[in-house]
């Protein structure tokens, strides 16, 4: 079958070097220059302008033939958005084994260290809609599909590793609750009102995922710095047949980093599309972003020493119990054609394995292997959307599903059933010898069962460990995100039960939330803890029940803080200057930030160019109406008295300043661009002193400029200077 005739019939292939999907795309990709403008159909357009009229003022004719093939295929442009992780954006790349991992399974493409298998990767929000903000707090999508030699395998994950629910049961509801409600669709893409909330505080079992929603990890500074997890437990089986748990992990190299929540309320106005901008620039740019998989493996003998249960996708399994084995590397290298074509149309599915990768018996997981494949029926209009391009394997397809909407495959002969002598019995099963794959045949008993088992109802343990894991700026906004988001319900009694569900977490968070509120942590509430109670069930055994042995107090892995902290590449600087500025000291910032992989941008009074002081004319990256310092990572004022006196003199140039320090973030200037920080909140802080004592504010002269960017540089790789906010608020 093939709609593109080359390749895809194909039995025995060519080892892949990465690009089997990118040729295997080459087909499909259109490109009109120095082309005849056609029709649909191929006829030349002689006239794009007018439409066909009788008489020079008269009706349009419905002979019109190339105006209402137009107009109709502009009508049906729009499909519909995914009903969850709408928004989103996503690159090619390929993947690569470190060493054969063949002591766990069979996957060629995990056994090969050799082969680059060909990856498309989609990152998203959940919430919100296509068009809506990068920046929403909220889980981020991120999901791979690897073009196996075996076939297509998708690793849907996100960049947390639990969920807000342990049954697919619940996923309309907790769905519903967080969209914007259906009475006014408000607010867009944000948790915070009180649908969500009224689900969440009758819903315990969230409180793990609710403690990673409130933290930093829900405002990403970049796709690139984010974690990914495959959340469930899924298995490996090797080739005698043997298997393991195993969960999936995607660790980036630039280590994960956030913007703070004030930041991404700015940059959803300045520029909601930065993470799909930083995305697309990063890898035009070259800067590739990479993510090692980590693998976590538990033998089945081991299944059920844990104190929660490998199945419920409200758990993790600490790093420091089981450590995150590093087995290879993803590389995002080439940014789509074509959003439609590429990112829209990909229709990710769990039920996309190969031989060596299984699922286990985690009931959300069971849910997803539904779920993903419906709704594509609606999403992409019928049952051959595995023939769009994107969608396609680079292994050959072969089967007697026939017809349907859009159907582009061309099936040959008069055979389209199994068992047939007229075709030979082609095509034919495929033995597991010969790559056929076999369910892992798990011992499977028991009675017919709607519920849970115990160890399901813990549901605060993990909770309170997470909050125990944060460094003291991580707990600061993960309490900032909870008063904001409960700040933003209306309805008091749901205050009220979350607070109380918040100091079974922990008491000091709960009271920190509440104090804000303006109310008191109840010490208990009429009614039961967890609302989600079957209508026959005995609501005592649904209440949650904390596990008795927590073998840890802590998780250094799960705080952000101990997430590599050594590297400034592909990070943004901007060069605050105007005419006059120190040529010199701007040349050589330049030089030694780009020799560490940032990028350093000019942000000027107007766009254009700027003339420094020995006169060569400079180009403007950004102006203070174009640029923000929320859009950047660190910012830099070199000297030159004249270029400081006109930034000194301009609020939006003070405000750059003042922002950029309220948000923590590493500030330099040489020689007079001090002066421009004295201007700033900066001088004040500092007691009028004159002297820069700040984390992260680092000053020198302007001949001693290379001084200046050693301290600056390797100030801008702690991210952050998190103990500033600690001191009286920033007004910017
Ligand atoms: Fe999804 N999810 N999900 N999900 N999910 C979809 O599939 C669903 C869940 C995730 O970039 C939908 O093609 C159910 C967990 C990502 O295209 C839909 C349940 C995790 C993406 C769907 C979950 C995810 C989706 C909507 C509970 C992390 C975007 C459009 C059982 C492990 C993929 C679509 C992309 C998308 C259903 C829970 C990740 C409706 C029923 C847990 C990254 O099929």
């Amino acid at each position: 079958m093939s709609t593109n005739g080359k390749g895809r019939n194909r039995t025995s292939r060519a080892k892949s070097n990465g690009s089997d999907k990118v040729n295997e795309l080459e087909v499909n990709r259109e490109d009109g220059t120095d082309q005849f403008l056609t029709t649909n159909f191929g006829t030349r357009v002689n006239d794009d302008q007018n439409t066909l009229k009788a008489g020079e003022r008269g009706p349009s004719l419905l002979e019109d033939f190339h105006f209402r093939e137009k107009i109709t295929h502009f009508d049906h442009e729009r499909i519909p958005e995914r009903v969850v992780h709408a928004r989103g954006s996503g690159a090619h790349g390929y993947f690569q084994v470190y060493e054969s991992l063949e002591r766990y399974t069979k996957a060629k493409f995990l056994t090969d260290p050799s082969r680059k298998t060909p990856v498309f990767v989609r990152f998203s929000t959940v919430a919100g809609s296509r068009g809506s903000t990068d920046l929403a707090r909220d889980v981020r999508g991120f999901a791979t599909r690897f073009y196996t030699e075996e076939g297509n395998f998708d690793l849907v994950g996100n960049n947390i590793p639990v969920f807000f629910i342990q049954d697919a049961i619940k996923f309309p509801d907790v769905i519903h609750a967080v969209k914007p409600e259906p009475h006014n669709e408000m607010p867009q893409a944000a948790s915070a009102h009180d649908t969500f909330w009224d689900f969440i505080s009758l819903f315990p079992e969230s409180m793990h995922m609710v403690m990673w929603v409130m933290s930093d990890r829900a405002i990403p500074r970049s796709y690139r710095m984010m974690e990914g997890f495959g959340v469930h437990t899924f298995r490996l089986v090797d080739e005698r047949g043997k298997a393991r748990f195993v969960k999936f992990h995607w660790k980036p190299l630039l280590g994960v980093h956030s913007v703070l929540w004030d930041e991404a309320q700015k940059i959803s106005g300045k520029d909601p599309d930065f993470h799909r901008r930083d995305l697309w620039e990063a890898i035009e740019t070259g800067s590739y972003p990479e993510w090692e998989l980590g693998i976590q493996v538990v033998e089945e003998k081991d299944e059920h020493k844990f104190d929660f249960d490998l199945l419920d996708a409200t758990k993790i399994i600490p790093e420091e119990i089981v450590p995150v084995q590093r087995v290879g590397k993803l590389t995002l290298d080439r940014n789509p054609d074509n959003f439609f074509a590429e990112t829209e149309q990909i229709a990710f599915h769990l039920g996309n394995i190969v031989p060596g990768i299984d699922f286990t018996d985690d009931p959300l997981l069971q849910g997803r292997l539904f779920s993903y494949l419906d709704t594509q029926l609606t999403r992409l209009g019928g049952p051959n959307f595995h023939e769009i391009p994107i969608n396609r394997p680079v292994a050959p397809v072969h089967n007697n599903q026939r017809d349907g909407f859009m159907r582009q495959t061309i099936n040959k002969g008069r055979v389209s059933y199994e068992p047939n002598s007229l075709g030979g019995n082609c095509p034919f099963q495929a033995a597991m010898a010969q790559g056929g794959f076999a369910s892992y045949p798990e011992p499977v008993q028991g009675r017919k069962f709607r519920g849970k088992t115990e160890k399901f109802f813990d549901h605060f343990s993990q909770a309170t460990l997470f909050w125990n894991s944060q460094s003291d700026a991580e707990k600061n906004h993960l309490v900032n995100a909870l008063r904001f988001e409960l700040g933003k319900v209306d309805v008091p009694e749901i205050r009220q039960r979350m607070v109380y569900l918040l100091s079974h977490v922990d008491k000091s968070l709960a009271g920190r939330v509440a104090g804000y509120l303006g109310i008191e942590v109840p010490s208990k509430l009429e009614g039961p803890l967890n609302h989600a109670v079957p209508a026959d069930a005995d609501p005592k055994k649904y209440q949650p029940k904390r596990s008795k042995a927590t073998p840890l107090d802590r998780s250094p892995a799960l705080s952000m803080e101990n997430t590599p902290h050594d590297s400034v590449a592909t990070r943004k600087v901007a060069i605050l200057a105007a005419d006059g500025f120190d040529e010199a000291a701007v040349k050589a910032m330049t030089k030694a930030l780009e020799a560490a992989g940032a990028m350093a941008q000019i942000v000027a009074p107007h766009l254009g160019t700027i003339t420094g002081n020995k006169g060569t004319k400079t180009p403007v990256q950004f102006s203070f109406l174009t640029g923000a310092s929320v859009l950047f990572d660190a910012v830099y004022v070199p000297g030159g008295e004249r270029s400081v006196s006109l930034l000194s003199g301009n609020a939006d140039a003070v405000h750059f300043v003042n922002e950029a320090y309220k948000h923590c973030k590493t500030i330099a200037a040489s020689g007079a661009g001090a002066d421009l920080l004295r201007a700033s909140y900066i001088g004040t802080s500092n007691a009028g002193t004159g002297e820069f004592s700040d984390p992260g504010v680092i000053t020198g002269t302007d001949s001693g400029v290379r001084t200046v960017a050693t301290g600056f540089i390797e100030a801008m790789a702690l991210h952050r200077h998190w103990t500033r906010e600690m001191g009286s608020p920033v007004p910017a």
